[in-house]
C-alpha cells in the first residue's frame, strides 16, 4: 500500500467509525467481516485510494445495526410522510407501486469499501412523494426512520429532490428482499450505502438536518461517493 499523497488526513473518529460499522453490521459472512474489520478498515483509514482493488468484488453485505432483519409483509406495509408538510399522508405498498416508476442502473457502494456494480433499482422518485405532501416553506431537510426501531437517516431538501434519489421497491427486477430492506427502502444513488435507509417507515420533513445513526458515529452527513468521509477521488 502506498501512503495517500493528497486529501485530508483521516481522523481517529472516522477510523473508529469504520471499525464500528463493520462490527455492528453484518449477519451473513462473519469470516469476511472479520477480515474486513481487521485488515481492510485500518488500511482504508490510511489509504482510501488503493482500497477497492483489494476487496472481494460484486457481492452485497447485508447490514442491520439491530442484528436482526425485521419483517413486514407487503400487504401490511405503509409509508408515512409527515412533519412540515401541508398534507401528511400514509401510502400502502399497492398505492406506492401504482405510482409512476423510475429506474436507475448504478453501482452500490458501502463506505467500508465493498461495491456491487451495475445494479438495477426500481422505485418512486422521492420528489414525487414530496410534491404530493406539499413541503412547507420552513422545511429544509428530511428525516428517515426505519421500522427496525433504531436506524435513522437524513437528507437536505435539495438532495432529496434529486432525480437519482428514490423510495425503492425492486432490485434487479425482483421485489426487494427482507435482507435488502424490503418491502421498501430508500435508495440514494449518489451517496454511500449508509444513506439508503432500509425498512423505511417514516419520512419526516424537518426544519434542519438531524444527523442519522452513522452520522452520529462519525460519518459525513453529506455522504457523496468519492468525495466525503476523507476521500477525494476524481468524480466518477
Ligand atoms: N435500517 C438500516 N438501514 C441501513 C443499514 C442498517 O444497518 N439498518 N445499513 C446501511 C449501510 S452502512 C449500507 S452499506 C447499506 C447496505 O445495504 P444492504 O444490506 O442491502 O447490502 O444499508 C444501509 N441502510
Ligand atoms: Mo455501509
Amino acid at each position: 500500500m502506498t501512503e495517500p499523497d493528497r486529501g485530508a488526513p483521516v481522523g481517529r473518529r472516522v477510523f473508529l467509525g469504520l471499525v464500528g460499522l463493520g462490527a455492528a453490521g453484518v449477519i451473513v459472512g462473519a469470516k469476511v467481516q472479520n477480515w474486513l474489520e481487521q485488515v481492510v478498515a485500518p488500511i482504508e483509514a490510511k489509504d482510501f485510494t488503493g482500497l477497492t482493488s483489494l476487496l472481494p468484488f460484486g457481492n452485497y453485505r447485508f447490514y442491520s445495526i439491530t442484528g436482526d432483519f425485521p419483517h413486514r409483509a407487503r400487504d401490511q406495509y405503509t409509508l408515512e410522510v409527515k412533519g412540515l408538510v401541508e398534507t401528511p399522508f400514509s401510502i400502502s405498498y399497492a398505492e406506492l407501486t401504482a405510482m409512476p416508476a423510475t429506474k436507475l442502473k448504478r453501482d452500490f457502494q458501502c463506505v467500508t469499501g465493498w461495491r456491487v456494480p451495475d445494479q438495477h433499482w426500481t422505485g418512486v422518485q422521492l420528489s414525487k412523494l414530496l410534491d404530493r405532501a406539499g413541503v412547507k416553506p420552513e422545511a429544509t431537510a428530511l428525516r428517515f426512520v426505519s421500522f427496525d426501531g433504531e436506524y435513522t437517516e437524513s437528507l437536505t431538501l435539495a438532495q432529496a429532490r434529486r432525480p437519482d434519489v428514490m423510495v425503492a421497491y425492486q432490485l434487479e427486477s425482483k421485489p426487494l428482499s427482507r435482507q435488502h430492506g424490503g418491502p421498501v427502502r430508500l435508495y440514494v444513488a449518489p451517496m454511500y450505502g449508509y444513506k439508503s435507509c432500509k425498512w423505511l417507515q417514516t419520512i419526516e420533513l424537518t426544519a434542519r438536518v438531524e444527523p442519522g445513526y452513522w452520522e452520529n458515529n462519525g460519518y459525513d452527513v453529506d455522504g457523496w461517493v468519492g468525495r466525503s468521509n476523507g476521500r477525494d477521488d476524481a468524480p466518477t
